[in-house]
């Protein structure tokens, strides 16, 4: 497998728009593939394609213990959401900061699947954050995106900071305080 090298906030190809797929190949099922299994080694439960410096509607998520639960999401559109809740979120493009966000604890999408087959789903808790946090992606925006700009602007330089020293976490574990 191909380790796929995740960016970091705050890289501008980050705020790319993901393009959506028309073509259900077996390149688009490979690349899946590379998005999990570098999702599993990040130790992550979600990524967007856009992390991948990809521009295409395309997410993996597994939020099972035993990371043998994946699921794809091609060209994924929310239909409904309900009940909004509040949500500490972390991001494998945001490595080691952690802030409350305000989400919908319920969520039904339509998506593709990997050979282009159209499927409608509900979501809630955990699943339905990520997926609404995997979908921001797709259009170029982050968690930090919600927080003050004073807090984002620390974390950015905090990044900077961090990736000169080469001291970015190369996975998730104790969080930074800002
Ligand atoms: O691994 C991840 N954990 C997480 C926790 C709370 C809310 C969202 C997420 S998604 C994140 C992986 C990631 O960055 N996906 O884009
Ligand atoms: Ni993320």
């Amino acid at each position: 497998m191909d380790k796929l090298k995740i960016l970091h906030f705050p890289d501008n190809r980050l705020r790319q728009k993901g393009l959506d797929v028309d073509i259900f190949d077996k390149n688009l099922r490979n690349l899946a593939k590379d998005m999990l299994e570098t999702m599993y080694d990040s130790k992550g439960i979600g990524l967007a394609a856009i992390q991948v410096n990809i521009q295409k509607r395309l997410i993996v998520i597994d939020i099972s213990e035993e990371k043998n639960k994946p699921i794809f999401l091609v060209n994924p559109i929310i239909l409904t959401k309900k009940n909004k809740i509040q949500f500490e979120e972390g991001c494998l493009s945001v490595p080691g900061f952690y802030e409350k966000v305000e989400r919908f604890n319920n969520v039904t999408i339509k998506k593709q699947d990997l050979y282009g087959r159209t499927l409608e789903m509900e979501a809630d808790g955990l699943l339905a954050v990520c997926i609404q946090h995997e979908i921001d992606h797709l259009d170029g925006k982050l968690f930090v995106d919600y927080i003050s700009d004073m807090k984002r602007d620390r974390i950015a330089k905090k990044i900077k900071k961090l990736t000169e020293q080469g001291k970015l976490m190369p996975r998730k574990d104790v969080p930074y305080s800002i």
